[in-house]
């Protein structure tokens, strides 16, 4: 896309992780200059006063704007919040009629609020709880499910969550294509499974995916 009036690099704070691989694969489809620096949330970075003042709820990712809206630096928390104002500021990914806009928000709130903290949470009780809590993993893993069951009918008449591929779909995907990890069984979810395909081919995806420190284990929310 372009990068007019991006002089300066966009400082993200980013772990890869499923939200982190959010604003990285954003920024690679926008094509502006940005510089990562990996919060390593494994040895409790995020809680350095440094990083809070950027992001007050200690979590990636983040984004420092040294080219704010009134020339001054901007640090944003949250990736929707983040994903709505890059895309405001670079005229990408995000409709401009109000109809249109009011889709691609819907699902990304979706994401924010519904498949990213419940995936999240199903991969806490099925991965890390220090007990295998079996009322957990189950409660978690059918409304994954579930979720992925409302992502499956959305897609079964539109190639992207909001017709065509928008913010919305960037949340959704890094998470979506852990369905592995979140034991759900792709073959149920055949429109899911093609909409990951299209995204994954996508070249700025494969670059946002593989941003990573070096020798650093991969970790989920
Ligand atoms: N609602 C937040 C969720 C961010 C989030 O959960 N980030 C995780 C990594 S995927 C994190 O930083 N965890 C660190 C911690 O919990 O202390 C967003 O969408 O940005």
């Amino acid at each position: 896309m372009h990068d007019e009036g991006q002089e300066e690099p966009i400082s993200l704070y980013f772990w890869s992780t499923p939200n982190g691989f959010k604003i990285s694969i954003m920024l690679e489809e926008l094509g502006v200059p940005y510089r990562v620096e990996f919060v390593d949330i494994g040895k409790g970075e995020q809680f350095a006063p440094e990083f809070l003042a950027i992001s007050p709820n200690n979590r990636i990712p983040a984004i420092v704007d040294p080219d704010g809206p009134d020339g001054q630096p901007l640090a944003i928390f949250e990736s929707g919040a983040i994903l709505q104002y890059l895309s405001r500021k670079f005229g990408a990914l995000y409709p401009s009629s109000e109809r249109a806009k009011a889709e691609v928000d819907q699902w990304l709130f979706w994401q924010v609020g519904g498949l990213g903290p419940m995936a999240g949470q199903c991969n806490h009780f099925r991965l890390y709880a220090p007990e295998k809590i079996s009322y957990a993993i189950d409660r978690y893993t059918k409304e994954v499910e579930r979720l992925f069951g409302v992502m499956e009918k959305r897609l079964s008449d539109r190639p992207f969550l909001a017709g065509t591929y928008s913010i919305a779909d960037i949340a959704s995907f890094p998470w979506a294509r852990t369905w592995r990890t979140l034991a759900q069984d792709i073959a149920k979810f055949p429109n899911v499974e093609r909409w990951l395909d299209a995204i994954a081919a996508r070249p700025a995806v494969k670059k946002g995916l593989a941003v990573k420190k070096a020798d650093s284990p991969r970790k989920q929310a």
